[in-house]
C-alpha cells in the first residue's frame, strides 16, 4: 500500500454508532464507494454476527470489488469471528475491554480470561488467511503490565496489528506518544500499531497524529467524526493535518473528495455539517478582516495553512463585511471589470464599511456600491453568472494541478511527520496572488 498512513475508516462501524445514524444498505454501499474513491485502504464494518441485515450489509460490501479492504469489527467470541469470515470480509478486528473499570462491569473477564478468548478468536481468523487486529479498548485507563501482557499475548498469537484505543478520549498527544512507544518496544518489529480516539475532550486529531509520529502505521477515523458521544478523530480533519505537516504524508489520498463525502454523510447521518468542521466548515477558506483579504490577495500563504484548491474548495474574501480593507474592494472593483482610482477606492471603502455595519452585505449591494465609484476597467472581464458574482465578493482561483502535492515522501520522512514546524507550509499550487477570474 502506497499510503504513509493507513487510515482504517470507521464510518460503517463506529459511525454506525452515532447516536441517530441510521444508514441503509444503498448509503452504506454509497459510502464504501466514495471512500475507496478517496483512497482509504481499509474500511471497518459493524460486526456481520449483529443480525440478519449486518451480515447481509456485510456480503453486499464484500461483493462491490473495492481496492480498500473490509475489516469487520467483532467481539472475542468464536461464533461471531466465523460468521464475519463467512461474510467474506478480508480481515477482523477483533477486541476486548482491558481497564479495571470495564473489566469490573462489562464483560467480567480478568486479564487471563480476555488472552486466552482473544486468542482462540485471532487463531480462527489467522487459520482462514484473513488479516486478524487485536484492539485494546480502553488502553489509556489500563494499567500499563496487564496492557503489555496482553499485547505480547496478541502478537506471540500472531496478530498483524494491535490497536491502542483511547475510547473516552481521555488521553493527550504526550501520553499518547509515551504509550505508542512502550508498546512498540514490547513487541516484534514486524507487528503494526493503529490507534483509535475518541474526541471527548477535542484531542482525537491531535492525539492520532501523535500516535503515527510516534511509530502508529494505522488511524482510525470516521468521516466528520461520527461515533459514540462526539466521536473519534474524522477523516477529513486527520488528512488536513497530515497535509499541513506536509503534502507528502498524505498522499495516496484524493484531498478533493472530502468536502463531498463529509456532505453526503451528514446528510445521511440527519446532521448539519458543523460550520467549524476542517476543510469542509461553511466559512474554512473565507477571509473578513481587511488586513487579511490583502495579504492573502497578495500571498495567500500569509493566513492559509491548507490549499483551499487541493481540498476542492474556494477561497472566499468576504468583501462586504464591516472590517473590510481598500485591497479586497479593488479585488472586488476588477472582478467587476471597474477600476477604482486612490481617492474614489478610500471612498468606496467606507461606503461599504458603513453599510455593512449592521452585518454583512450581500452581492448586489455590494456591488451597487462598488459600481457607483468605479470607472469601466480598460480591459473588462469576462464574468458568467455565478463565477465570481455568484460567490460574495470571492476571489476565485485556479484549481490546482492533478496530484499537487502528493508526490513520493521526502527522505526521511517516514518517521516524524512535523519535523520542524515553523518552516513554512509548503504548498505549492498557488503562484501569483492577486487574480480574480
Ligand atoms: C466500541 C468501543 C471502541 C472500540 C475500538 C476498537 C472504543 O464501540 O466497541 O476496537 O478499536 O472506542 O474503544 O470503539
Ligand atoms: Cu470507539
Amino acid at each position: 500500500m502506497d499510503q504513509h498512513v493507513l487510515i482504517v475508516e470507521s464510518t460503517l462501524r463506529e459511525g454506525e454508532q452515532f447516536a441517530g445514524a441510521r444508514f441503509t444498505p444503498a448509503d452504506k454501499q454509497k459510502i464504501a464507494l466514495a471512500l475507496d474513491r478517496l483512497g482509504v485502504p481499509y474500511i471497518e464494518i459493524s460486526s456481520p454476527a449483529a443480525s440478519a441485515r449486518a451480515f447481509e450489509d456485510a456480503t453486499m460490501l464484500a461483493g462491490l470489488g473495492l481496492r480498500a479492504r473490509l475489516l469487520a469489527h467483532v467481539r472475542c467470541v468464536p461464533a461471531d469471528v466465523r460468521r464475519a469470515l463467512e461474510a467474506g470480509v478480508h480481515g477482523v478486528n477483533l477486541y476486548f475491554g482491558l481497564s479495571p473499570l470495564l473489566r469490573a462491569h462489562g464483560h467480567r473477564r480478568d486479564v487471563d480470561g480476555i488472552i486466552a478468548a482473544a486468542t482462540e478468536c485471532a487463531g480462527l481468523v489467522r487459520a482462514a488467511g484473513r488479516e486478524a487486529r487485536f484492539g485494546c479498548e480502553d488502553a489509556f485507563r489500563t494499567p500499563e503490565a496487564d496492557l503489555l501482557r496482553v499485547c505480547a499475548a496478541l502478537d506471540e498469537a500472531g496478530v498483524d496489528r494491535l490497536s491502542l484505543a483511547d475510547t473516552v478520549g481521555v488521553a493527550t498527544p504526550r501520553r499518547v506518544d509515551e504509550l505508542v512507544r512502550l508498546v512498540r518496544r514490547n513487541i516484534r518489529p514486524g507487528t503494526d500499531i493503529e490507534f483509535h480516539g475518541h474526541d471527548d475532550s477535542g484531542c482525537a486529531v491531535a492525539n492520532a497524529h501523535a500516535a503515527v509520529e510516534a511509530g502508529a502505521r494505522l488511524v482510525n477515523t470516521s468521516v466528520l467524526g461520527l461515533g459514540e458521544r462526539n466521536g473519534i478523530t474524522g477523516l477529513g480533519a486527520f488528512l488536513a493535518r497530515l497535509y499541513a505537516c506536509d503534502p507528502a504524508l498524505a498522499r495516496g489520498y484524493d484531498l478533493a473528495r472530502v468536502r463531498e463525502l463529509d456532505n453526503m454523510v451528514a446528510a445521511m447521518a440527519g446532521v448539519p455539517v458543523p460550520f467549524n468542521a476542517v476543510v469542509s466548515g461553511a466559512n474554512a477558506f473565507s477571509h473578513a478582516a481587511g488586513a487579511h483579504t490583502a495579504a492573502v490577495l497578495r500571498d495567500p500563504h500569509t493566513y492559509e495553512a491548507l490549499d483551499p484548491a487541493v481540498f476542492g474548495a474556494t477561497r472566499t474574501l468576504h468583501v462586504g463585511h464591516h472590517l473590510t480593507g481598500r485591497h479586497a474592494v479593488a479585488g472586488r472593483a476588477t472582478a467587476l471589470g471597474l477600476d477604482l482610482d486612490g481617492a474614489s477606492l478610500e471612498t468606496a471603502t467606507a461606503a461599504v464599511k458603513a453599510a455593512a455595519g449592521d452585518g454583512p452585505l450581500d452581492d448586489a449591494a455590494l456591488d451597487s456600491i462598488v459600481r457607483a465609484y468605479g470607472a469601466p476597467h480598460p480591459q473588462p472581464l469576462s464574468l458568467t453568472a455565478g463565477e465570481g458574482l455568484g460567490v460574495r465578493g470571492a476571489a476565485r482561483r485556479e484549481p490546482a494541478p492533478e496530484g499537487r502535492g502528493q508526490g513520493p515522501a521526502p527522505e526521511g520522512a517516514e518517521q516524524l511527520p512535523c519535523p520542524d514546524p515553523s518552516r513554512s507550509v509548503p504548498f505549492h499550487a498557488l503562484s501569483s496572488a492577486g487574480s480574480v477570474s
